[in-house]
């Protein structure tokens, strides 16, 4: 047997494991792990030695904007081609951003445009969750099943924004959906009426400044909205994943809610590790940079996310990349002095995501190796039905591999990075351990420093169902016969 390529004498590291040995590719798949594998590498094909690196599964990045219209009307600067290629650089292989319905709209007719958008320009490989913004009978009931089965099995709902959220049955609606077709939904939870009760208290006092952004998505909103769809998800008994988790008080709910046996799951950023509620206290409109939402936090609550990230409260770090420029097309749109209810919210990621993680992670012993490679690309696999595909380092896998140099230090700034924005959070920050050299399906996509891929040859991905384990609250349910009522109501994905 033959190989296009021998990644050879690097350190090898899976959710499970770490070994010393080479990693060979043959068809843009993972053909063998073993010692002594470059001898058999074909005529015309490479050797790369990684003596002293580290090989690890690229990075799946499953919360991502791209090429995507806000609600509010702001495009984001990234397009499939500038947000795939930072992804690259950075040690992603694969994104899931999302295919956002606003009202009104067919999803079937939101998933096609954004098939146009990415298929001409991304580099690396995509799937595509879907923002449900609109949950009408026709779209719960004839569209989505049909979505599922093409392989969009995941679905974003909102409990905020007044364009996008859903209300509370709306949300049962979409989870009994869920638990019938066995796909997964992810939410942002924050509660709309204490956010827009503060937002208007602020304003009238003349309280525009971004730092007053920070004070009306409180942390209670948080809190109050993440146990308030843990029970939803408890009333339907099915799994819900709860996204960019910022709080302390929102990531004791998660806990508690996996304490009990619940398939209730969680996802941190690095903006919630290492940007505060501070830094939206800058000079001029400065602070409008760091709004996003949630919003950054404080210090105790950046110690809670590392907790978090130990203790399996969260399964998945992922960017929430939502890229707005420092100008009229994004945080200035409304003037040079925007009262905060009008600034885009989101903020730039997908380059710095694996970098941050790794250097205040792995780098201060935090986490090991095993649990970076977890929580940066083989949960999301797991959790978004591609774990045959990717996510890990396994025979027949695809081949997507980025190399390590631990010891690289980095100083990010806005000049190094390739998204197309013209700021980034983390400016003058220091880290330690970079991505030097990454494949997507054995093809070499970044080497030394220079993109070697073609505009449009990332493929999409179409997501399984997730192979998630039955919950451990099943014999509560049935010793508690006034619990689940909602999901006795629901016939089962089989029976139907
Ligand atoms: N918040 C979101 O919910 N989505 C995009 C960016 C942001 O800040
Ligand atoms: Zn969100
Ligand atoms: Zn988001």
């Amino acid at each position: 047997m033959t190989y296009d390529m021998v990644i050879r004498g690097g350190t090898v590291v899976t959710a499970a494991d770490v070994a010393r040995c080479d990693v060979a590719v043959r068809d843009g798949r993972i053909a063998a792990l073993g010692e002594d594998l470059a001898g058999a590498v074909a005529d015309g094909g490479r050797v790369v030695d990684a003596a002293g690196k580290l090989v690890l599964p690229g990075g799946i990045d499953s919360h991502c904007h791209i090429e995507q219209l806000s609600a509010s009307g702001f495009m984001t600067a990234d397009d499939f081609w500038s947000a795939t290629v930072s992804a690259a650089f950075g040690g992603t292989t694969t994104v899931i951003p999302f295919a956002a319905q606003h009202r009104g709209q067919s999803l079937r007719t939101v998933v096609e445009e954004y098939h146009d958008r990415a298929g001409p320009k991304a580099v690396i490989d995509y799937a595509f969750h879907l923002i449900i913004s609109d949950a009408t009978p026709q779209v719960l009931g004839q569209e989505l099943p049909g979505l599922i089965r093409d392989g969009y099995t995941s679905f974003k709902v909102y409990m905020t924004y007044e364009l996008l959220r859903l209300d509370d049955y709306s949300l049962l609606n979409v989870l009994a959906l869920a638990r019938r077709e066995g796909a997964m939904v992810m939410v942002h939870a924050e509660n709309h009426e204490m956010i827009q009760w503060l937002t208007d208290r602020l304003l009238e006092a003349g309280n525009y400044q971004a730092k007053f952004h920070a004070i009306s998505h409180a942390a209670l909103a948080e809190g109050e909205a993440t146990g308030r769809v843990i029970s939803l998800s408890e009333l339907m008994d099915v799994p819900i994943l709860v996204v960019h988790v910022s709080t302390e008080r929102a990531a004791v709910a998660i806990r508690e809610a996996r304490d009990r046996g619940l398939r209730v799951y969680g996802e941190t950023c690095p903006q919630y590790f290492f940007l505060t509620a501070e830094d939206l206290d800058l000079h001029g409109a400065e602070g409008t940079k760091f709004c996003c939402s949630p919003p950054p936090r404080d210090e105790a609550d950046h110690e809670a996310m590392w907790r978090g990230v130990v203790n399996d409260t969260f399964q998945v770090v992922s960017s929430d990349h939502a890229p707005y420029r420092f100008d009229s097309s994004g945080k200035l749109a409304h003037g040079p002095d925007p009262d905060f209810k009008h600034v885009a919210n989101g903020i730039p990621g997908i380059e710095v995501r694996l970098p941050l993680l790794f250097s205040e992670g792995v780098g201060t012993g935090r986490i090991d190796l095993q649990r970076f490679v977890e929580l940066s690309s083989t949960n999301a696999a797991r959790l978004y039905g591609l774990e045959d595909r990717k996510g890990s380092i396994k025979v027949g896998a695809d081949a997507d591999l980025a190399i390590w140099d631990p010891d690289l230090e980095v100083t990010i700034s806005i000049d190094m990075l390739h998204d197309n924005m013209d700021y980034t959070p983390y400016e003058g920050r220091r880290v330690k351990g970079w991505p030097v050299f990454v494949t997507s399906r054995g093809r070499v996509v970044v080497e030394d420093g220079e993109l070697k891929v073609e505009r449009g040859s990332g493929e999409f991905l179409p997501c399984e169902l997730p192979r998630l384990a039955e919950p451990l609250g099943q014999s509560v349910r049935e010793m508690d016969p006034g619990r689940n009522f909602g999901a006795r109501l629901m016939p089962d994905r089989e029976a139907s």
